[in-house]
C-alpha cells in the first residue's frame, strides 16, 4: 500500500524542486480515491495561489507537440529536450493519450525511447495517467503542469500519444502549439483535413533527412503557403514552417528560435496571460459540462428511463428537443 502523507510533504518537496515528491504527487492528482483527490486539489490550489503572488519565478512555458503516430514526437522531444537540458534549462514532458486503456503500449514505447532525456539530471518523464475519458486526462494534465511549474521546470512539453481528439485538448491548454509533419507531399492535406493544421502556430516537417532531407525542404515551402493562407488576422504571430531532423540535428536550433520568439512575441502583447485565463475560463466550463453530464448519466431515474427515450427516437415516435426537455425534467425533478 502507498504511504500517505500531509499536504507540506508534497508542498515542500516540489518547492524544493524533489523529483520524486513531485512523481508522487502527480499520481495523487491522478488519483481516482476521494481521499486522494481532496488533498491533490488542495495542493493545486496552493501552488496556484503561490505561483500567483510570487514574481520570483516566471511562468514555465507549456509547448505542445502534436503528429500522426510515428512522425518522430518521441525522438525529437529527446533529441530536443537534451539539448535544453544541457544548456541548464528544466525540461518536463507529459503524456497525452486519452486511449491509452487500448494502446497501453506506446507509452512503454515512449519510455524505453526517450532514454537520453530521462537519464538527464534536468529532466522529468510523466506517461500519460491511464483509464480515464478525455476530460479527465486534460483536467489531470493541467494539475500535472500546476505541479511541474512550482517545482522550477522551464519547458514543460506535452505530447500527444495515439490518435482522436487529444489535439484539441493539447491545444487548448498550452502556450504554443507546435505540430509535427511527415517529410511527403501531400500530407499537409492531412494536417487540413483534420483541422489540425488551423491550430498549428509552428510547423515542423519532420525527418528532413537522408533521402527525405529534399522532400522535407519541399513540404515545408507547401505547409509556408497554405499556414498563409489560413491566417486569420494580421496581428496574429505569423505561422511558421520549417523542417528539422531529430536524427541529424539539422533544423533544431530554428525550431528552438521560433518558440523563444513566439514566447516574445506573447510576452510583449500581454497575450500569454490572457490566453491562459481563456484556456481557464474554457476548462472550467468543460469540467462543468463533464461533472453535470456524469450526474445525469448516474440518475437512477434517468437509467430507468432512457432506454425508452432511445427507442422513441430511433423509431421516429420522439423527436430530439422534446425528449431532451422530457429527460431534464425528470432529472431536475429526481436529483
Ligand atoms: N529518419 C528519421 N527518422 C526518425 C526521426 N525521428 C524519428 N524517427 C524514427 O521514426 C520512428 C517513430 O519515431 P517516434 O519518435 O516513436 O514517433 P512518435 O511520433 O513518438 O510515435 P507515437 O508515439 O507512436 O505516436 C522511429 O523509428 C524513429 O527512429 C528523424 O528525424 N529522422
Ligand atoms: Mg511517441
Amino acid at each position: 500500500m502507498r504511504t500517505r502523507h500531509a499536504l507540506e510533504y508534497y508542498l515542500d518537496g516540489i518547492r524544493a524542486k524533489n523529483r520524486v515528491i513531485l512523481a508522487q504527487a502527480i499520481t495523487l492528482v491522478e488519483s481516482q480515491r476521494g481521499d486522494d483527490r481532496a488533498l491533490g486539489r488542495e495542493l493545486v490550489a496552493r501552488l496556484r495561489a503561490l505561483a500567483a503572488s510570487s514574481t520570483a519565478l516566471p511562468p514555465a512555458h507549456r509547448i505542445g507537440i502534436t503528429g500522426a503516430p510515428g512522425v518522430g514526437k518521441s525522438t525529437f522531444l529527446e533529441r530536443f529536450g537534451v539539448l535544453r537540458c544541457d544548456e541548464g534549462l528544466h525540461v518536463a514532458v507529459l503524456a497525452v493519450d486519452p486511449t491509452s486503456e487500448v494502446s497501453g503500449g506506446s507509452i512503454l514505447g515512449d519510455k524505453t525511447r526517450m532514454t537520453e532525456l530521462s537519464k538527464h539530471p534536468n529532466a522529468f518523464i510523466r506517461p500519460s495517467p491511464s483509464g480515464l475519458a478525455l476530460g479527465g486526462v486534460a483536467r489531470r494534465t493541467r494539475e500535472a503542469m500546476v505541479l511541474c511549474e512550482a517545482a522550477g521546470f522551464d519547458l514543460i512539453f506535452v505530447e500527444t500519444v495515439g490518435v482522436g481528439q487529444s489535439e484539441t485538448t493539447v491545444a487548448s491548454m498550452v502556450d504554443v502549439f507546435v505540430f509535427l509533419a511527415f517529410p511527403g507531399a501531400g500530407d499537409e492535406l492531412q494536417g487540413i483535413k483534420k483541422g489540425i493544421l488551423e491550430m498549428a502556430e509552428i510547423v515542423v516537417v519532420h525527418k528532413a533527412d537522408g533521402e527525405s532531407r529534399i522532400r522535407a525542404l519541399e513540404a515545408r515551402v507547401m505547409h509556408e503557403t497554405v499556414l498563409h493562407y489560413t491566417r486569420t488576422s494580421a496581428s496574429e504571430w505569423a505561422r511558421t514552417a520549417l523542417a528539422a531532423s531529430s536524427v541529424t540535428g539539422e533544423g533544431l536550433a530554428d525550431v528552438w528560435a521560433s518558440l523563444v520568439a513566439h514566447r516574445a512575441f506573447q510576452g510583449s502583447r500581454g497575450a500569454f496571460q490572457a490566453r491562459r485565463r481563456t484556456q481557464e475560463e474554457r476548462a472550467f466550463w468543460a469540467l462543468v459540462n463533464d461533472e453535470l453530464r456524469a450526474r445525469f448519466d448516474r440518475n437512477p431515474c434517468i437509467v430507468q428511463a432512457l432506454p425508452e427515450v432511445l427507442a422513441g427516437l430511433l423509431a421516429g415516435t420522439i423527436d430530439a428537443g422534446t425528449a431532451a426537455d422530457r429527460a431534464l425534467e425528470l432529472y431536475a425533478k429526481t436529483r
